[in-house]
């Protein structure tokens, strides 16, 4: 129990906040209150963002939802009454049998986005509930890297891995060359300290190149050459570095006799034999704005100073074609023997392993249909499973059913630690599809743009008033998340909330365990493989390293790759099983949709991107004053963009196309490309009347498709601006 004496104490944990970086914490509690927040004292001095030194405004926002809430106005217009727990999970239960008996399980669609990052009150804790309550519609597909995911399947045969944004800090030490390949560290975190190590890399004589359409604040940080780029481009800009390669004979035998299979093929494509286009840096010129003689450089330098860290983020990926780009770097990589293996700490996935989610009966809506048609053999059965839905496709599958070619009809949607409406493609469209449906259920913190069409909200409470644990991708680190205080008001975590509904739902196999008892449990059993402190001692560290692995011998070969060929594959089997033209097997530039020679750029000739921004993580933290103060949330475009429309510093703009229109401030700036604008990720939709958004949500203006990899597709979309009215 929390100590609700006046002493003052710390309680160590880690910030699980949706954004990666899994920061340790020290929280000062006071009478059950949190006082301040600081940041951990391990290792490297572990630093805390902003965003983490404000949980505290985030948690006493006096915005929090704390009850639970029935809606009271028409849907979206975030009207609710307050009303009991009991009300509130009998209305639910009730709906979920008569929709189960009208139409059957898969007609509930639910989706918990990844969020905090946690273990016991998170997608388990819902799947379990859903299928012992008979199933219902799972998503697939990352939203963040999709495309990614895909790319190192087919390529190494990994089931999730990003790859080459997974370089570990002693990478970087020892890397001559550092590319920032749509990668941003400064602003997108990714694991805690990742600047330092790039500091230190660039102390030891790294040269950093950064290739991105904006100057990041990563770029003016760290990098001796900034190289923009169009967005959705760089699959040729990559490929034209392998024809430089190949041409000039500077790729590496060695490895790719012995690591790699289907470079022939790729050459093939590569200097135009099959298609009488040589891809040379010419040819991706005229496609990407890059110069010639910087993508040969790039190329030269890229082959030439060993060991070179190619880190390619996935932002770029979140584009049409993503997986193209994903591919293309990863045959770089590997022709240039660049590839090596990475050098992780003992996997944290036993957490995973004894997560009570495994205790589940199968899904049975996933019982029966057959697989996907671009299903990935090493993922399992059931993610490969046609009766899924993308997750990004939420808003076409509930507006089409099976008409459209959907597994089914949808009447509910379930929608936990996801601001759904705000985050996936446009927005206008996902709110026709929510009206449509017979019931929404959305457990959250705050009353969020999604939250507003919900017909029941049940008030969830955070990380630091609920115990978990976690074990950070990659991180050789089991973390406790402490709970720190009692759920305010009437929140309850989402184990409790599961356990409730379960009985309403008349299940008796959910068990009654408080996930105090499921950690120790978890722990118990991961203690029998790898020793662990016990939960005491965890509970005052709040986490535990394990210890680091011994570096592996430089010379020891690349684990065998769980591929058909079991190799690097450049050239791939199992894409050519999938058999789709625009899913070529080998790494292949395709001209994205609402590029510039769409004939709609004429009406919209701007590409809009929209990178995720320092203050908040996606749409959390965007309603704290403290955030708030730190950054505007606005358009950026260039000088030149900006002069040919009249519009000047500050200026109130319309962004529009044909999906929406956002009014928000303009930021003028030589820090992007002219003919590129970015609008960050994540702020509170706002709309007026008309349902113009003055919040500047991004995805009022992004599409509303994936990638034929299955990839998020935000940062493709064209849009125009004018100065505003007012
Ligand atoms: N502060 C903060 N940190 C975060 C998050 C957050 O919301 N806030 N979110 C977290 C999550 S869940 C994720 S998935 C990651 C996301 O990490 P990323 O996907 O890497 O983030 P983005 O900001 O979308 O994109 C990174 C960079 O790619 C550039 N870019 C966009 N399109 C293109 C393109 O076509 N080509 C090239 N070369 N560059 C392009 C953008 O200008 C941006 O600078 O960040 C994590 N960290
Ligand atoms: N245009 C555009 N859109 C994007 C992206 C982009 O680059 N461009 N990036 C995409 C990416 S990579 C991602 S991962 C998605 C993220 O999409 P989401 O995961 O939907 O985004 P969040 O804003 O993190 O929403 C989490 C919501 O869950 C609520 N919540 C409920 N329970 C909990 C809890 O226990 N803890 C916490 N912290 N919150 C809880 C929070 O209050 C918040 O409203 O956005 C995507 N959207
Ligand atoms: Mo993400």
């Amino acid at each position: 129990m929390p100590d609700k004496s006046d002493k003052e104490k710390i309680i160590r944990s880690i910030c699980s906040s949706h954004c990666g970086g899994t920061c340790e914490m020290k929280i000062h509690v006071k009478e059950n209150r949190i006082v301040r927040i600081e940041p951990g004292d391990g290792e490297n001095k572990p630093r805390l963002c902003a965003r983490g030194h404000a949980y505290r405004q985030r948690v006493y926002a006096p915005d929090r939802l704390l009850y639970p809430l029935k809606r009271s106005g028409i849907r979206g217009s975030g009207e609710f009454s307050r009303i009991s727990w009991d009300e509130a999970l009998e209305t639910v239960a009730g709906q979920m049998k008569r929709i189960k008996t009208a139409y059957g399980n898969a007609a509930i669609l639910h989706f918990c986005s990844m969020c905090d990052p946690h273990t016991l009150h998170h997608v388990g804790a819902f799947h379990r509930l859903l299928c012992q309550f008979g199933g219902y519609t799972a998503p697939w597909g990352f939203i963040s890297h999709e495309g990614a995911s895909f790319s190192a399947g087919v390529t190494y045969g990994l089931r999730r891995k990003f790859t080459q944004t997974e370089h570990s800090p002693e990478e970087y030490l020892k890397s001559r060359l550092i590319i920032m390949w749509g990668w941003n560290p400064v602003t997108t975190e990714q694991g805690t300290n990742v600047p330092l190590y790039l500091t230190q890399a660039k102390e030891a004589g790294a040269e950093i190149i950064c290739v991105d359409p904006r100057y990041t604040d990563s770029a003016a940080t760290f990098a001796d050459r900034w190289i923009p780029i169009r967005p959705g481009t760089d699959a040729a800009a990559l490929i034209a570095m392998a024809y430089v390669i190949l041409k000039e004979n500077l790729q590496d035998k060695d490895f790719i006799e012995a690591y790699t299979v289907g470079l022939d093929q790729f050459k093939d494509y590569v200097f135009g034999i099959a298609d009488g286009v040589a891809k040379t840096p010419e040819w991706a010129e005229a496609i990407s704005a890059v110069p010639a003689a910087a993508i040969a450089d790039l190329a030269r330098a890229y082959a030439r100073n060993k060991p070179a860290a190619l880190v390619t983020s996935i932002g770029p990926g979140r584009t049409a074609y993503g997986e193209q780009y994903h591919r293309a770097a990863a045959a770089l990589e590997a022709i240039t023997g660049n590839w090596q293996p990475r050098n992780w700490q003992p996997t944290p996935t036993k957490v995973l392993k004894y997560n009570p989610q495994f205790s589940s009966p199968p899904n049975q809506v996933e019982i029966g249909p057959p697989l996907r048609r671009n299903a990935l053999p090493y993922r399992g059965t059931s993610v490969n499973s046609s009766a899924r839905v993308n997750i990004s496709l939420f808003a076409d599958a509930i507006l089409k059913g099976k008409d459209g070619g959907y597994p089914n009809d949808y009447k509910m949607v379930w929608l936990s630690n996801t601001n759904y409406l705000n985050q996936l493609g446009e927005v206008n469209k996902t709110i026709k599809a929510f009206q449509k449906l017979d019931f929404i259920l959305v457990t959250e913190q705050f009353m969020t743009a999604t939250a507003k069409f919900a017909d029941i909200v049940l008030p969830v409470c955070t990380f630091l008033e609920r115990n978990d644990i976690m074990a950070p991708r990659g991180g050789g680190v089991y973390g406790l998340l402490n709970k720190a205080i009692e759920p305010l008001g009437e929140s309850k975590s989402q184990l409790e909330i599961c356990k409730a509904l379960a009985l309403k739902l008349g299940l008796t196999d959910y068990g009654d365990q408080s996930d105090e008892e499921w950690v120790k449990h978890i722990l118990t059993q991961i203690s029998e493989e790898i020793p662990l402190p016990d939960f005491d001692s965890l509970k005052k560290d709040g986490i535990y390293r394990v210890k680091a692995a011994q570096p592996e011998d430089e010379k020891s070969p690349p684990p065998a790759f769980r591929t058909p060929s079991g190799r690097i594959e450049i050239d791939s089997e199992i894409i050519a099983k999938i058999n789709d033209p625009l899913i070529p097997t080998v790494p292949t530039y395709l001209e994205t949709w609402e590029s510039l020679n769409d004939p709609l750029a004429e009406k919209y000739p701007l590409q809009l991107i929209t990178p995720h921004f320092k203050r908040r993580a996606h749409s959390q933290f965007d309603n704290l004053p403290w955030l708030r103060e730190l950054q505007t949330q606005s358009i950026s475009l260039n000088t030149i963009d900006a002069e040919a429309r009249g519009i000047r510093q500050g200026d109130l703009v319309r962004v529009f196309n044909d999906r929406g229109e956002v009014r928000i401030p303009a930021r003028v700036t030589e820090r992007i490309m002219p003919g590129v604008v970015a609008l960050p990720q994540g702020a509170w939709y706002n709309p007026d009347e008309k349902g113009i958004d003055y919040g500047g949500c991004a995805n009022v203006l992004t599409k509303n498709v994936i990638s034929p990899g299955g990839a998020f597709t935000p940062h493709t979309a064209l849009v125009e601006i004018e100065k505003g009215v007012e």
